[in-house]
Order: C-alpha cells, then sequence, then structure tokens
C-alpha cells in the first residue's frame, strides 16, 4: 500500500521541499493551502498534477490553523500515515507586530492539530506526527544547544514554539503518540522568503551586480546564525518518522557564521565592495534579539544517520546562482519595456 502523507504550510520553503521528497519515495502526498486572494502555490506549482488525472499523487485542501474543525474534517478524509506540521506564522520579526496571530497559528494551532490526532486515533487509526520545532526555542541560551539546552525564547513566535513543542512532548506521554520534535536550526535555499535575511542579500545583492538596485538595508549585522540547505532538512523530517520510537531531535550544521559574513561572502562573490552597498535600518533591528544559534546534530548523527551535505559556501553559491538568474530575466525585461513592479513586503 502506497503511504499517506499530509502537509501543513506545503506552500512554504520546506512544505516544497518535503512535497517533493515524499513524492520521490512514492507517497500519496496532501497539502493543507490558505485561502488567499491571489495564488500562493508558487513554490508547489511544478508539482501540481490535475486531480483527475488516475496517476495523481499530489491533492491540495483548503485549510487554516487556526480552524480546528477543519483539520478535522481534512484527516478524516485524507486518513494519513504522517502527519508534517510546517505551517506557521514563521517570521520573528513580524511576531512582535502580530504576537496574537502567530500564536494563535504556531501555539494554538499545533494543539489543535494534536486534539484532531487524538481524536482521530480513538477510532483505531494509527498515525505519526512531525511538529516543526525551532532553534528560536534556544533564544538566550549560548551556544553550542543540543536536545538537552534549556529554551529560553525571545519573541513571541519563539514563545510559542516552544509551546507547541511541550504538547507535543505531553500528547506523545499522555496517549502514546508516535509524535517528533524536529529542532531545526537556520535553513535556506533558493526558495527562501525574500524577507529572511539570507534571500534578502542575495535577491539585494545580484540586483546591485545588475544595476536594478542601489543599495541593500539591513538591521543587526552580529546576529549569528547556523545556516543549512533545506533540501537537507526535510529529509531528516523524514527520517524522524521512520524510526521505531518517536523521540526529539536538533537538526544544524554545526557551523556558525555573522550575518556580516553572509553579506561579505555574497558581495564577495559578485566582485563587489558590500561596503559601497549595505547600510544599517535600525527599523530591522528586533525588540529582543537572538545572538548565536550553533547546533549540536551528534543525536541525528548517531540515531538517524542524518547529516547536511551543503557547506555554508555551497548554499551561497546556489542562492547567487538561482538569484542572479532572476535578475537577469528582470533586466530583460525591463530592457524590453515590460514593467517589472517592486515587491511590496513591509519593513521586517
Ligand atoms: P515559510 O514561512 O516559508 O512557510 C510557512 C507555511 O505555513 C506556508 O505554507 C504558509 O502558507 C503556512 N501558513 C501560514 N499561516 C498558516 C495558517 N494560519 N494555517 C495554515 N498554514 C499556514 O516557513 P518555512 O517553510 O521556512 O518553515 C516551515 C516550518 O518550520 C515553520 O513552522 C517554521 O516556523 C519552522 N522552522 C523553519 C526554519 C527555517 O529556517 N526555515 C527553522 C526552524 C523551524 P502561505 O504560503 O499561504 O503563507
Ligand atoms: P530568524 O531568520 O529570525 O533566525 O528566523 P531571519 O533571516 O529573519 O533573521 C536572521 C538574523 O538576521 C538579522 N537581520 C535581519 N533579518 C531580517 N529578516 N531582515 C533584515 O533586514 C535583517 N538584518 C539583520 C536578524 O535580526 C536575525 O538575527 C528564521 C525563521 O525561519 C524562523 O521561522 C525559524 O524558526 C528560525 O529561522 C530558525
Amino acid at each position: 500500500m502506497r503511504k499517506k502523507a499530509l502537509i501543513t504550510g506545503i506552500t512554504g520553503q520546506d512544505g516544497s521541499f518535503l512535497a517533493e521528497f515524499l513524492l520521490g519515495k512514492g507517497y500519496e502526498v496532501h497539502g493543507i493551502i490558505r485561502r488567499t486572494s491571489s495564488f500562493n502555490t508558487d513554490r508547489i506549482d511544478h508539482l501540481y498534477q490535475d486531480p483527475h488525472d488516475p496517476d495523481a499523487r499530489l491533492f491540495l485542501h483548503y485549510g487554516d490553523l487556526t480552524d480546528g474543525s477543519g483539520l478535522r474534517y481534512i484527516l478524516e478524509r485524507v486518513q494519513p500515515d504522517e502527519i508534517y506540521n510546517l505551517g506557521a506564522q514563521s517570521h520573528v520579526k513580524v511576531s512582535f507586530e502580530e504576537p496574537e496571530y502567530t500564536v494563535d497559528v504556531v501555539g494554538l494551532g499545533t494543539l489543535r492539530l494534536l486534539e484532531t490526532v487524538r481524536s482521530y486515533r480513538e477510532t483505531g487509526r494509527e498515525v505519526r506526527l512531525y511538529q516543526a520545532g525551532s532553534s528560536e526555542m534556544f533564544g538566550a541560551s549560548p551556544p553550542p544547544q543540543s536536545e538537552t539546552t534549556p529554551f529560553y525564547p525571545r519573541s513571541p513566535y519563539a514563545a510559542a514554539k516552544v509551546y507547541a513543542y511541550w504538547q507535543t512532548v505531553n500528547y506523545r506521554e499522555a496517549y502514546g503518540l508516535f509524535a517528533c520534535n524536529g529542532i531545526l536550526f537556520n535553513h535556506e535555499s533558493e526558495r527562501r522568503g525574500e524577507t529572511f535575511v539570507t534571500r534578502k542579500i542575495t535577491r539585494a545583492a545580484t540586483r546591485i551586480k545588475l544595476g536594478l538596485q542601489e543599495k541593500l538595508f539591513l538591521g543587526n549585522l552580529d546576529a549569528r546564525r547556523d545556516w543549512g540547505y533545506a533540501a537537507d532538512y526535510v529529509e531528516a523530517m523524514w527520517l524522524m518518522l521512520q524510526q521505531e520510537e518517536s523521540d526529539d531531535f536538533v537538526i544544524a550544521t554545526g557551523e556558525m557564521h555573522s550575518v556580516r559574513e553572509f553579506v561579505e561572502q555574497v558581495f564577495a562573490r559578485l566582485d563587489l565592495d558590500w561596503k559601497k552597498y549595505v547600510e544599517i535600518d535600525p527599523r530591522y533591528f528586533r525588540p529582543a534579539e537572538v545572538d548565536a544559534l550553533c547546533g549540536d546534530a551528534t543525536k541525528a548523527r548517531e540515531k538517524l544517520g542524518w547529516h547536511p551535505t551543503v557547506t555554508f559556501e555551497g548554499l551561497i553559491e546556489r542562492m547567487v546562482e538561482h538569484d542572479l538568474r532572476l535578475a537577469e530575466q528582470e533586466r530583460v525585461l525591463r530592457e524590453n519595456g515590460h514593467e517589472v513592479p517592486l515587491r511590496g513586503a513591509a519593513s521586517v
């Protein structure tokens, strides 16, 4: 029998890589998407299959983590073997601006899903759950951080993830649910949202290179992160659900770099002197910052056999090459008189 997976957050960076990965493993993949006034499926359009096609293995369902009854309905209909809970208002800075909504989606949303799973299992059906935890949960706890490091969240987002983490542990212990928390450190890619710092930098630097942009405004350049490649990290999610027992795992590269280093390397790759183009704008500072995150993924290496395959330099190379192509396309369009509107993200 073909395995079925249900993914919340399938339209996000990780959701798209995970869907690809699971389809490659022969799964039938179901994703929950939000109803929006314009399409939000860019990252999975290349995977789309007409649901009328008898060979279709990707199916999308409207739903939202703020809507418990809808989640329940989807679970009943899909009857998945595995659930990956990736849906979230995942931007840390935005969480200071929308704390209540962020906690509703990230914290209560996870609880809603766990409750749905609990009542679903009462009918005798089994399902395994992956919960997308975050290195942000460690917050102010100094590096290196491992599964035994105390949590010290520094944002509404991080506090909500800690709540979701403990609810997941509690459902495992109270109801015997096979549920795993992945504690994933930052992971990036050419599909990363453009308001996260790595992609903001690669998009801007490549546009600057081609004369499409003059400046890049950033916040705290001293923050240090452990940056990996997203496709490596979704494999770890899947591995967690294939074990005999459910457990929690840190997933990280074990290498830490500052935002400044990331900027330097990206601009250097493009033969540009970053100091001529980068300016600090305090609006990008956060009310509370997480200074340094560097993960110790020994447990994942030993128990899951997982290890990252893309280095910091390799990650930068991929992202820069990809965004350079995007910038080249934009330049051609502009040179031929086409209007290419700038995308209007609020200042985060
Ligand atoms: P993204 O922000 O790229 O994607 C988030 C996804 O969640 C999108 O599909 C989004 O839908 C969906 N979503 C947002 N709000 C809701 C809601 N109310 N109900 C249902 N779905 C919703 O995040 P990533 O792919 O980067 O991250 C995946 C998960 O992993 C998140 O939970 C994130 O917090 C966590 N995480 C990410 C890390 C990283 O470095 N990327 C590290 C550690 C944890 P839409 O497209 O419509 O906005
Ligand atoms: P983070 O990612 O907060 O670690 O959360 P982000 O890329 O937003 O910030 C990383 C660091 O860069 C600093 N920074 C800036 N950040 C943004 N977004 N924009 C700027 O202009 C800027 N200038 C400096 C930040 O202050 C911060 O220190 C990500 C998300 O994917 C979470 O969902 C996930 O849980 C964690 O990674 C692990």
